[in-house]
Parts: structure tokens; C-alpha cells; sequence
């Protein structure tokens, strides 16, 4: 594990959106230990231009430098930043400005960024989350700090601003599923009219452990990609292998299989019922994240079509 220091930069569209989505994405790169508050703060360089959102971010993570870079080159890419001319206005600019204690000099990535040592934006919120810096030419950011001042930044927002909204994050289709799920418990639990027998029994555990399977595969491929709903960001790729070649959204599937198998276990005609509106329920809502995949992965229609089921395998 290194720590990275990243410094993010918007001046363009939904600023405190893009910010706060380029967070959420950074997060499928390792673990995100630290994020400085919001600064609003005036372009460097080509003045003709708005004001910058700016924000520190601390990541530890695995991946090398060059392949850091190219995942936030891949972030970028995802909000629509393009590349018309140096320094010109950008909805997102993610720098890699430290990687550890390494000095790094290759045709493309340099690190330290050649121009942390100048900028107030990068310093000030590098200055708060690490008040003891060096850098590995011996400076440290709180003396380079003190040669800068007379750039304006302003701090807008402390505190936990980079949190995704209610909306972004699935607002009520993830408290809708959390009710469903608490229905499903409640029918099964309290349900007088129990029934069983060996054939009702035997189908119950084999849906069970389809279920389970099912399940757990499809977690398992999706690793630290698993929210409880698809974030549309990041450079992360669309998961189509495993599970996931057999059904486009095989964890509602898994808990499908299992709240219908442990319905006939328990014997609970209830419970059956509370499984199918489960079942529409999640059929609605994977409808609504397929509308957001499609947009983030412009390979989801080939996958579409190429894997039928929805849910579950030859069912649904
Ligand atoms: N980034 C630049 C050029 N100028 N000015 C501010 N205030 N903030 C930035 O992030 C910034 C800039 C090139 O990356
Ligand atoms: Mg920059
Ligand atoms: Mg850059």
C-alpha cells in the first residue's frame, strides 16, 4: 500500500457534482483516508476563465504510479473532460501529486506534480489534511505555503461535503428495497398458515443454495464495485464474466432465489406472495440502473443482448 496525494480541480458545469462523483470514484481505486474541505479558488494561469473548485484527496492503494494515472486519466475521460488546450477551463482534472516518498521522471508522469510547490490551491488543503509535510526535495508545504499567499482561495465547505446525495446514492429505491426485504422476513416470520412436506422441503433447499451460489459468486466478482446502487463512475469496467455472464443482475437474482426457497422451507404461502412482489420490485429498480450503466458503459447494449436473463438464469 502507498499513499497517493491527488489534487482535483472543476471549473466547469456542476462543480461540486463532478467533484463529488470523481470521490465516489476514486474510491474503486483503494481507500480513500482523507478528503480536505472544499476550496473555491482563482484560475492560475489563463485568467479568462471561472473559478476553480479545488480539494485534497488521500489514497492508499496498490496500483502502481502509471497505472494510478491512467485510472484517473479514465475518470476524467468518464465526465466528459476534454483536452482542447493546456490549462484551458476542464469539468474535472485529477493530478497525481505525491506517490509516497518517490520522485518519479518519465516521458509521461512526473511526481511530485512539477507545479505543487507553486499553487496555493493544491497546498492549502494539502497543508491542512498534512500540516507536516516534506517533500522529497526537502521542502516542506507549509513553507511553500508562506510563498503563495497572495493567490486567492477561500474555503467553501469543511466537514463531509463530499458525501453523494440522497438521489445519486438511490434515495428511495434502496429504502424501498430495504422495506421489501423487511416484509419478506416479517410474512415468513408470522405466517399462520406454515404447510411442508418432503417435495415442497427438497425444491426449497435446492433453490436455497442456487441462491446462495448465485449470490455469492456475483459478489464476489464484483469485489469492491458492490453498491447497493451502480454509481455511474470511476474508470471501472463493466463485470461480464461469472455470474454475471449468466444474468445482468444475478445478486437480486441470488436474493430472489433464496427468499423463494426459504419461503417453501418455512412452508409460508405469505412469504411466497411478499417473494414476487420482491421480485417486481427488483425487476423495476435493476430497470432504472440498466437506464444509468447505459450511459456510463456504451458496451451495456452488446452485453444486453448477449445476456438474456435479467435476474435469474433460464427463469427470469
Ligand atoms: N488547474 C490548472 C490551471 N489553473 N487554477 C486553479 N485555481 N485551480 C486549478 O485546479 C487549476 C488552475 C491546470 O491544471
Ligand atoms: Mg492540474
Ligand atoms: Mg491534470
Amino acid at each position: 500500500m502507498t499513499r497517493a496525494v491527488i489534487g482535483l480541480g472543476s471549473n466547469l458545469g456542476d462543480r461540486l457534482d463532478l467533484m463529488r462523483s470523481a470521490i465516489a470514484g476514486l474510491r474503486s481505486l483503494g481507500t480513500v483516508t482523507a478528503v480536505s474541505s472544499l476550496y473555491e479558488t482563482a484560475p492560475v494561469g489563463d485568467p479568462d476563465q471561472g473559478a476553480y473548485y479545488n480539494a485534497i484527496v488521500l489514497l492508499d492503494t496498490d496500483l502502481p504510479p502509471e497505472g494510478l494515472m491512467l485510472e484517473l486519466l479514465g475518470i476524467e475521460s468518464v465526465h466528459r473532460r476534454e483536452r482542447r488546450q493546456k490549462w484551458a477551463a476542464r469539468t474535472l482534472d485529477l493530478d497525481l501529486i505525491l506517490y509516497g516518498e518517490e520522485t518519479i521522471a518519465t516521458g509521461s508522469l512526473e511526481v511530485p506534480h512539477p507545479r505543487a510547490l507553486e499553487r496555493r490551491f493544491v497546498l492549502e488543503p494539502l497543508v491542512e489534511l498534512l500540516p507536516d509535510l516534506t517533500f522529497p526535495d526537502g521542502t516542506t508545504a507549509r513553507d511553500a505555503l508562506g510563498e503563495v499567499l497572495d493567490q486567492y482561495v477561500h474555503r467553501e465547505a469543511k466537514g463531509r461535503w463530499w458525501r453523494q446525495g440522497f438521489t445519486e446514492r438511490g434515495g428511495w429505491w434502496v429504502v424501498g428495497q430495504g422495506v421489501g426485504l423487511g416484509a419478506w422476513v416479517a410474512a415468513a416470520a408470522m405466517d399462520p398458515y406454515a404447510y411442508g412436506n418432503t417435495f415442497t422441503n427438497g425444491l426449497g433447499l435446492l433453490t436455497v443454495s442456487l441462491g446462495l451460489m448465485l449470490g455469492f459468486l456475483a459478489m464476489r466478482g464484483l469485489g469492491r464495485r458492490l453498491t447497493p446502487y451502480p454509481e455511474p463512475v470511476g474508470s471501472s469496467t463493466l463485470v461480464q464474466t461469472g455470474a454475471y455472464a449468466l444474468a445482468r443482475h444475478p445478486i437480486y437474482g441470488g436474493v430472489l432465489l433464496l427468499a423463494g426457497g426459504a419461503s417453501l422451507l418455512v412452508g409460508s404461502r405469505l412469504a411466497i406472495v411478499a417473494t414476487i412482489a420482491l421480485g417486481t420490485f427488483f425487476w423495476t429498480k435493476a430497470g432504472r440502473e440498466e437506464e444509468r450503466l447505459i450511459r456510463r458503459f456504451h458496451e451495456y447494449p452488446a452485453y444486453r443482448d448477449r445476456v438474456k436473463w435479467r435476474l435469474i438464469p433460464w427463469v427470469l
